[in-house]
C-alpha cells in the first residue's frame, strides 16, 4: 500500500469510528417517538392508548385498552355495549388485533361480550388459532372468565323497533360522528400494533360478516412498514383488502397519506357515483408518520403525539 493511501486510510476509519461514536452518542439520547391515532372523534379512548404510550407500554396492549373506552360505551351506537343490533334485535360483535410480531387474533359475530378486543388478543395468545365465531368464542370468552352482559340497551332496543315499521335499510354515512373503532399505536420500542371493533352495520341481515375482524381488510400491521385500519361499508372495503392494501402501497415507497388515498381512489373508481357510501382509512408508518383519507367528506380521526391529543379532519375524494 503507497504511503499516502495508508495515512488516508488510518485518517478515514478515525473519522468514521469519531463519526459513529457521535452516532452512538445521539442515538442513546434518541427517545422514540410514541403516537397513537383512531378513527372518529375517539377522544378518551385515544388519550388513553397515548398516555399508556408515553408510559412506556406496548402498543397492543394500548390500543386494545383504548378501543375497550368505546366498546363500555352505550352511547356510542356501532360498537359494542349500546351498539345497533341486527336486524333480528340481537348485537353480534366483530373485532380483531394485530402485533408487531405479525401475529393476530379475531372474533365475528360474539354476542354478549363487551370487551371483543381483548377477546380477539386472547384468541391470539391463548389459543392455536387465529379466528373465532359467534358461539365458540362467546364460550371462549366466558372460560376466560369475561362477564356475560346484554348488549342491546333500551335506547338502541327504541331505535330498532322504529326503524322495524318501514324496515329500510340503507348504510348511513357518518353516524353521529363516533363509529367503528380503529386505533393504530407505536410505542416507545418502536413497534406497531392496531386493533379495530365495532358492532358493524346498524340493522345488518343475522349473520353478516363485515371487514373490521378481517385481518388485512379492517386492519393490517406489518412493523417494518406500518399500520392501516378501515372504518365504513366493510363489504366495499373487503373487495380490496383495504388495509393490507394501504400497507403495501407504504412498502413501495407512499406517504401514510398517498397510500391511503390510493386505496380509496381504487374503491371510488370500482363504484358509480349513485353508488353513495363512506369508507375512510387512517394509517401510520414506521417512522410514526400518519395519514388519512374517506370518500365521503365527515371523517375525522384523533391523533395523540407529544402529549397533546387532536381531532384531525380528513381530506376526502367529494
Ligand atoms: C362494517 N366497517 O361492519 C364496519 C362498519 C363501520 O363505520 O366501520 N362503520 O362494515
Amino acid at each position: 500500500m503507497k504511503r499516502r493511501n495508508f495515512i488516508f486510510d488510518i485518517f478515514s476509519v478515525g473519522i468514521v469510528s469519531a463519526m459513529s461514536t457521535k452516532l452512538r452518542a445521539v442515538n442513546l439520547n434518541f427517545t422514540p417517538m410514541v403516537r397513537s391515532i383512531s378513527t372518529w372523534k375517539t377522544t378518551e379512548a385515544n388519550q388513553k392508548a397515548g398516555q399508556m404510550l408515553d408510559k412506556g407500554e406496548h402498543a397492543l396492549d394500548a390500543a386494545v385498552a383504548g378501543v375497550a373506552i368505546e366498546e363500555e360505551n352505550p352511547k356510542n351506537t356501532t360498537v359494542g355495549y349500546g351498539g345497533a343490533p341486527d336486524r333480528t334485535g340481537k348485537v353480534t360483535l366483530d373485532a380483531c388485533v394485530m402485533n408487531h410480531l405479525g401475529d393476530c387474533g379475531s372474533v365475528v359475530a360474539v354476542e354478549n361480550i363487551v370487551n371483543v378486543a381483548r377477546l380477539a388478543k386472547d384468541v391470539m395468545e391463548k389459543t392455536p388459532h387465529v379466528m373465532l365465531s359467534g358461539k365458540g368464542a362467546e364460550e371462549f370468552a366466558i372460560s376466560q372468565g369475561y362477564k356475560k352482559t346484554d348488549l342491546l340497551t333500551d335506547q338502541s332496543k327504541k331505535e330498532w323497533e322504529e326503524w322495524l315499521k318501514d324496515q329500510d335499510y340503507r348504510p348511513i354515512i357518518n353516524i353521529e360522528n363516533h363509529d367503528t373503532i380503529g386505533m393504530l399505536c407505536i410505542d416507545k420500542n418502536n413497534n406497531l400494533s392496531g386493533a379495530c371493533t365495532t358492532s358493524g352495520l346498524a340493522y345488518k341481515m343475522k349473520g353478516r360478516v363485515g371487514d373490521s375482524p378481517i385481518i388485512g381488510s379492517g386492519l393490517f400491521i406489518d412493523n417494518k412498514i406500518g399500520g392501516a385500519v378501515a372504518t365504513g361499508l366493510g363489504e366495499e372495503v373487503v373487495k380490496t383488502v383495504g388495509s393490507f392494501l394501504v400497507v403495501e402501497l407504504m412498502r413501495q415507497g407512499l406517504s401514510p397519506q398517498e397510500a391511503c388515498e390510493k386505496a380509496v381512489k381504487r374503491i371510488v373508481s370500482n363504484n358509480s357515483q349513485e353508488n353513495k357510501f363512506q369508507v375512510a382509512y387512517i394509517a401510520m408508518n414506521k417512522k410514526g408518520e400518519v395519514g388519512s383519507y374517506s370518500i365521503e367528506p365527515g371523517f375525522t380521526y384523533m391523533d395523540y403525539v407529544n402529549g397533546k391529543n387532536k381531532e384531525v379532519f380528513s381530506k376526502s375524494e367529494l
